[in-house]
């Protein structure tokens, strides 16, 4: 029995590695049973470190399936179909029409949008895990040259003005989707003067409407694809279409998070990293120029079509954290915004770490997807971060409160960040049985602190 979450923590193991395995369709492992029939990519990267545990061929085989999906200009799409899961999820492969693109693989089918650039780090994490070096370093050999790829598109082709800082240009590619962050922006569609292709939702068969992103914001996620298909998946002639660019602080934590660990295998491996590190001075300096927020005491997001920054409520604002981005005085007020009144105690209020968007605003929703439940992965890399500035005690909050929502409700999508409810009440939401909630808590099941 471990004393803070009160369960065998042997028995919480081995239930994890059954979440992967039951959700394991040969070469890659489904984000979850039903809700989500097709791999994802940054879920691919976190599911790898849970395998790394227990099945290293298995965590390879993930991150290969995964990069088989990569155009041939560098970009890695936020979804590899199962040709046995079309029909399951909606948008499914005709949707997309990737075709339209001279870069989409033809024997691959894909969506045209991407994720976080979470395989570098993954990769690393990988290798420090690895029992067997050698095999360890084969692989991070036969990956060095496709995750370059990656970020080498990212920086070409994401960064108008050179700046150092890559834009998304559909929420689904930040992975925290209905994030308020992204409501101005997407407010700017005009339903009175642009047409949405028809469509129909699929997540409602598996999940509750209150749960998941609202029919407007479907009808968003939708134009905006089709604004992608209308530009043949050209990124010069989109970022000159599209309402939605913006430069978001998550995501670039991660795509500097990756550059840094790229450039620690890279010297392992004896490639060249110059690159790595021209992306990150610019990168790190962009972050702190651009979006730290003095006044906030957060990292804004960059409204690129509006010129304009857009106050970051939302924990990924904190995210720099994990990618050493902050120095140790900006750090230190990250670390009292994540601990005060913004994201944990509010008067009698108190709040699992982390919700992942702040419940002193009037648009949080503690049951609501991105706008207010706590999410495991953010979790752990906000973890990661705390524990690599020093701040132990809050480091382990943070891992302790993850266990005790895994340990009480089991392996959900996401949890409600309320402390207050009646123990008995359902706090996860979403899908059970989520692949990367299981990962993640193998990861922390197997270190220390
Ligand atoms: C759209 C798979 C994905 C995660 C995202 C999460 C959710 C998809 C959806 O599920 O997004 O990509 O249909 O809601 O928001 O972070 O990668 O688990």
């Amino acid at each position: 029995m471990n004393p803070i979450v009160e369960v065998d923590l042997n028995v919480l193991f081995e239930e994890a590695k059954n979440v992967l395995l039951n959700n394991r369709i040969g070469k890659f492992t489904k984000p979850a049973p039903a809700l989500y029939p097709h791999q994802w990519n940054w879920d691919a990267g976190f599911i790898s470190i849970g395998y790394a545990y227990f099945d290293m061929e298995q965590a390879e085989s993930e991150l290969r399936y995964l990069f088989s999906g990569q155009w041939a200009n560098g970009m890695l799409p936020h979804i590899i179909f199962n040709p046995d899961g079309d029909g399951q999820y909606f948008p499914g492969i005709s949707f997309w029409e990737t075709w339209r693109s001279f870069d989409a693989p033809e024997q691959v089918n894909t969506s045209g949008i991407s994720n976080p650039a979470v395989h570098g780090f993954v990769l690393q994490r990988m290798y420090e895990i690895a029992e067997d070096k050698d095999r360890a370093l084969d692989f991070v050999q036969e990956m060095f040259p496709k995750i370059k790829a990656l970020h080498a598109y990212f920086y070409s082709e994401r960064d108008p003005y050179h700046e150092g800082l890559v834009y998304i240009r559909h929420p689904w590619e930040s992975g925290n989707d209905n994030s308020p962050t992204w409501d101005a922006p997407l407010e700017r569609i005009d339903f009175s003067k642009v047409k949405v292709p028809p469509f129909t939702r699929k997540d409602l068969n598996t999940s509750h409407a209150d749960h998941r992103p609202t029919n407007r914001d479907y009808d968003r996620y939708i134009y905006l694809i089709d604004v992608f298909r209308k530009g043949d998946y050209k990124e010069d002639k989109i970022f000159s279409t599209t309402p939605f660019a913006v430069q978001d602080p998550l995501f670039n934590t991660i795509l500097i998070k990756s550059n840094q660990a790229m450039i620690d295998m890279g010297r392992l491996i004896g490639e060249d990293i110059a690159i790595f590190k021209d992306w990150n001075v610019k990168s790190v300096a962009a972050m702190n120029d651009k979006l730290w927020n003095e006044q906030t005491g957060m990292y804004d997001a960059y409204d690129l079509i509006n010129e304009e920054r857009i106050e970051m409520e939302a924990s990924s604002g904190l995210m720099p954290l994990f990618a050493n981005v902050p120095s140790e005085k900006q750090a230190k007020i990250i670390v009292k915004n994540l601990m005060g009144p913004k994201f944990h105690q509010h008067h009698d209020q108190s709040y699992y770490l982390c919700p992942s968007f702040t419940p002193l605003s009037s648009k949080f929703d503690p049951k609501k997807y991105w706008r207010g439940p706590v999410w495991i992965n953010m979790n752990w890399m906000l973890y990661q971060g705390l524990k690599r500035y020093g701040f132990r005690n809050e480091a382990t909050h943070i891992k302790e409160d993850s266990l005790k929502l895994l340990s009480y409700y089991g392996f959900y999508e996401y949890f409600d960040p309320r402390k207050n409810l009646p123990q008995e009440k359902a706090q996860g939401y979403g899908s059970p049985q989520f692949s990367w909630s299981a990962a993640l808590c193998l990861d922390w099941l197997s270190s220390d602190l």
